[in-house]
């Protein structure tokens, strides 16, 4: 893959990268993303109508299991090329902020120091009734476990439709696009709100927007470079281009 060489001296010069990432990122490590078409059992299902406080409420069963079989996925799950050259982006850039809209900590696995999971982290339990945070050795055996405090139904640690994002992650974001010099927007369809207004933010501050992603998405035309193509191979050849010594 060929790449401007505007982009690849931008990259050298950088002093602080932003990194924004969605499902597309996670895809290489086997994890579906939020789009993809559900499968096996949970194929009756739209992922849209499960993340949601109602449905939780009104189905506290299923809402559990289907988060026990995608944090089953995510635990067989490796960091792909892609996440492992974010994390060796942080020994070639002196500061790399990656914000990221997944839940499966890929991210902080393969060694990103500087991660902003703006909705949550499913590895995180909290009692849906006193917001007790819960190790998973302290689950009861129940579906869904029950706070060992108030006995509360226990719910992921995710932002769902319908929620509010974190304040201190939103916060930080939001400064994150004043100081980066580049911002990537990777592997995201860009539809799930506010985290899509977030390239656009970065554009408006005069922020270079660079897309990685195989399809077009409504960010194309904000975004100063284009790179068509997997984030799993995009990035790898990016950095050696960029940094040759470093592979
Ligand atoms: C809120 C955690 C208000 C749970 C998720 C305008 C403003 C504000 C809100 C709204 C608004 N319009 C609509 C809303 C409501 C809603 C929303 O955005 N709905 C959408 C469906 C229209 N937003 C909310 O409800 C948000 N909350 O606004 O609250 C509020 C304020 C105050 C007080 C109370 C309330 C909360 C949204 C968070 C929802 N939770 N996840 C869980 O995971 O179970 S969102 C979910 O979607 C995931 O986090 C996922 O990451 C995210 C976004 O999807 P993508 O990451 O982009 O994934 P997707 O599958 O769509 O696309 C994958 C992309 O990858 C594709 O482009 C594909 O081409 C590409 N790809 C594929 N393979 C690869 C690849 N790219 C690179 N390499 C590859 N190999």
């Amino acid at each position: 893959m060929h790449f401007a060489p505007e982009l690849l001296d931008q990259l050298r010069q950088a002093r602080h990268i932003a990194v924004f990432t969605g499902a597309g990122v996670s895809a290489e490590s086997g994890i579906p993303t939020f789009r993809d078409a559900q499968t096996g059992l949970w194929a009756r299902f739209r992922a849209e109508d499960l993340a949601t406080p109602e449905a939780f409420r009104r189905d506290p069963v299923t809402v559990w299991n289907w988060y026990a079989w995608r944090r089953e996925l995510m635990r067989n799950a490796r960091p792909n090329p892609a996440h492992d050259a974010l994390a060796r982006l942080e020994r070639l850039v002196p500061r790399v902020t990656v914000i990221t809209q997944n839940v499966d900590g890929l991210h902080a696995r393969a060694g990103s120091s500087d991660v902003i999971e703006l909705h949550g982290n499913i590895w995180h339990n909290l009692c849906s009734a006193c917001g007790k945070c819960v190790m998973d050795e302290q689950l009861s055996n129940d579906t869904p476990p029950l706070c060992p405090d108030c006995g509360g139904r226990i719910r992921p640690g995710v932002v769902w439709f319908g929620e509010a994002l974190p304040v201190a992650a939103w916060t930080r974001a939001s400064e994150v696009l004043e100081t980066a010099d580049l911002f990537f927007c990777i592997g995201t369809s860009s539809l799930v709100e506010p985290a899509a207004s977030l390239p656009r933010y970065a554009r408006a501050c005069g922020r270079p927007v660079i897309q990685i992603n195989p399809e077009a998405t409504s960010h194309d035309e904000i975004a100063q470079y284009v790179l068509r193509g997997k984030a799993g191979e995009v990035l790898p050849m990016l950095v050696a281009a960029a940094w040759p010594q470093s592979v």
